[in-house]
């Protein structure tokens, strides 16, 4: 037999890339925790939401540069010229081969893959230039904000450098106090989607390069001195205590700052020190708990003496206690999907309606969680995911076969993670920060990734960690003793038993699954392919009915399993992928989705459906038996 591998497909390309690049394995091995991040940007803004915010989005003239012409070929001295500068002529014999007044719109935010046919399968520069006044008042700071542009954006206000960020999912922001004027500004965004053997995914991923500015680009403006960040949760180890600090940035730094829960009827000052930086603990036991079951999120404010930020939040604990999960101390079993940013149709999904609709779906199944797969979604699933009730894992792309030993791509994944809990520490709903997707076992990966969990706990001791660890097979058992699984909290494991390898999908369910951890295991993927309306029998891949008879197998393999508290099969709906070409089946489309691009429900979603709902039913029954309940 085969190996039923969930590794298959790595381990192709962990191949493919080795022989291709002979440089990569002569590379040092081991990293510096200290090398800095290729990004040049200014520490993040917490909840731009809840701040006096300007929507840059619309259409911005774009031009696609593929050889990168505006880049290289221009010169900064003695005047900066590049496609960075709006230049018109202003001689009749002035030579100038571009222009961003006559050149065509790009919806912003918005993939460029999905706005015209020649930019389907780009990968490379387009240059985004947009004009706007902002008259700043004194005493007042602004910023640039977006919210994710993939994979590098070099930005540019009148003609001069203001930051770069490398990686596609997470947000920067950039300040241009003393560079805005009141009329007239030139904002430009050089944003390259290639894809790099030493970049954070690297080459070879399992969805759609889509390029561009992504995510919403917007103005901030703030106060002199602003709150720039907070954190605020319940303890884990002292679920009635309410601990937190504030940030203050700016030259005033020494405040009273005063954190309101106003509907709890809490109040908490504290005194910000030189660096503008306050820490506090103190005691909160009435404080409603949010659950999937209650998803209460109450109103906060954090006000400064110079500032104040309005956020919603909500407050509960998730721990563990051997194998189980304990949130707000009460078993739970994780009824997930996994989920990737595709809107309906495809296309990068970015807005409230988008979400609403994604988890909308994950509702329908019974699900009270979801797993975001591969990278940081945008803001608004997070909240959205919040608001509905659905628990959260959250993951940067560090997928399959990143260049281990390097130095800078480590630094590239740490700022990747920074700044994904920077954004949604304070998201209830987030429960595991995921630090990497099925990547082949080695000590180069293992120090990688023990230096990223490390990170993790240390940027947020309240989460739990967890990551798509790899299994060995033993005859038809699937031993969970990948050593990652020593430091992590959760283990998650992908395994796609009667898809990939050659066992029939008949007999998934004769296989075990045994840990080697006393700790909490999450399938974080099962899955199989069909074509929506593709009907026949349960032994012929691609049919509705063999993927509907493999989450029944799935489900009875799983069921077995002592250690099991969670599972995310992959995946809700069908996602563009260009490893996927066969014609009249896969059309460039990973075929797994319990919907299909239309969100046409396959006969899987019914299946699923049907077990969460008798898993809910069950664990209701249960919680009111023992006269406890997940909320207070
Ligand atoms: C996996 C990957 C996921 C792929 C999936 C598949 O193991 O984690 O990104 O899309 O398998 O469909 O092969």
């Amino acid at each position: 037999m085969r190996a039923a591998a969930a590794s298959l497909s790595f381990l192709l390309c962990t191949a493919l890339l080795l022989c291709s690049e002979p440089g990569a394995q002569a590379q040092p091995t081991g990293f510096d925790a200290a090398t800095p991040a290729p990004s040049q940007v200014d520490p993040l803004i917490q909840h731009v939401g809840g701040r006096q915010t300007t929507d840059l989005g619309g259409g911005w003239p774009a031009i696609i540069d593929p050889y990168e012409n505006g880049y290289y070929n221009y010169r900064y001295e003695p005047t900066p010229a590049g496609y960075f500068v709006n230049r018109q002529p202003q001689d009749p014999d002035d030579l100038i081969e571009y222009d961003f007044a006559a050149s065509e719109p790009l919806e912003v935010p918005g993939d460029w893959n999905s706005q015209r046919p020649e930019l389907f399968l780009y990968e490379g520069t387009v240059w985004y230039g947009k004009t706007f006044d902002y008259a700043l008042p004194e005493e007042r700071r602004l910023f640039v904000h977006v919210g994710a542009a993939n994979y590098e954006a070099r930005a540019y206000l009148n003609g001069a450098p203001l930051g770069v960020h490398v990686g596609g999912f997470t947000p920067f922001n950039l300040e241009v106090t003393d560079r805005v004027r009141a009329t007239g500004n030139f904002l430009a965004f050089k944003v390259d989607n290639a894809r790099r053997r030493d970049g954070v995914p690297t080459v070879n991923t399992d969805w759609w390069n889509y390029g561009g500015l992504t995510r919403p680009v917007r103005l901030v403006e703030v106060p002199a001195t602003f709150v720039r960040d907070y954190a605020l949760h319940l303890d884990p180890a002292a679920p009635d205590i309410l601990a937190g600090w504030v940030q203050l940035d700016g030259a005033d730094a020494r405040q009273t700052v005063t954190v309101r829960i106003p509907d709890a009827e809490f109040a908490h000052t504290v005194e910000t020190d030189a660096d503008g930086y306050a820490a506090f603990r103190v005691a909160a036991p009435d404080l409603r708990r949010w659950s999937p079951e209650d998803p209460h999120r109450y109103a906060v404010v954090v006000e400064a003496e110079t500032d104040r930020v309005a956020d919603t939040m909500g407050f509960r604990t998730l721990t563990t206690r051997g194998a189980d999960l304990l949130l707000n101390g009460v078993p739970v079993f994780l009824r997930g999907i996994s989920i990737h940013e595709e809107a309906l149709g495809g296309g990068r999904a970015y807005t409230r309606a988008q979400a609403r609709t994604l988890l909308g779906w994950a509702k329908d199944l019974g699900c009270n969680f979801v797993r975001l797969a591969h990278y940081p979604h945008n803001e608004a699933m997070v909240r959205e995911a919040e608001a509905m009730g659905l628990l959260v894992w959250a993951e940067i792309p560090v997928y399959w076969t990143i260049l281990w030993g390097h130095a800078e791509v480590y630094a590239l994944a740490r700022q990747q993670l920074r700044e994904m809990v920077a954004r949604d520490r304070n998201r209830a709903a987030v429960a595991l920060w995921s630090v990497a997707n099925e990547t082949p076992r080695s000590e180069a990966r293992l120090a990688f990734l023990t230096g990223l969990i490390d990170e993790a706990r240390r940027l947020d001791p309240t989460r739990l960690i967890t990551a798509a660890t790899e299994v060995t097979f033993e005859g038809r058992t699937l031993v969970l003793d990948d050593p990652l699984g020593d430091h992590l909290d959760v283990i998650g494991v992908n395994e796609y038993l009667g898809w990939y390898g050659d066992t029939p999908v008949a007999e998934i369910a004769a296989f075990r699954i045994q840990s080697t951890f006393d700790k909490p295991l999450v399938v974080s993927e099962f899955g199989a392919g069909a074509k929506y309306g593709l009907r026949g029998d349960a032994g012929t891949i691609w049919t509705e009915d063999y993927q509907a008879a493999l989450y029944r197998q799935q489900i009875a393999l799983l069921r077995e399993v002592d250690v099991l508290r969670g599972m995310s099969p992959w995946i809700l709906m069908d996602f563009r992928s260009p490893r996927r070409p066969l014609p009249g089946i896969q059309d460039f489309w990973n075929r797994k989705g319990l919907l299909s691009e239309r969100g046409q429900r396959k006969l899987a979603f019914g299946v699923l459906q049907a077990f969460y709902g008798a898993l809910a039913r069950q664990d209701a029954g249960d919680n009111s038996r023992q006269g406890s309940s997940a909320t207070r």
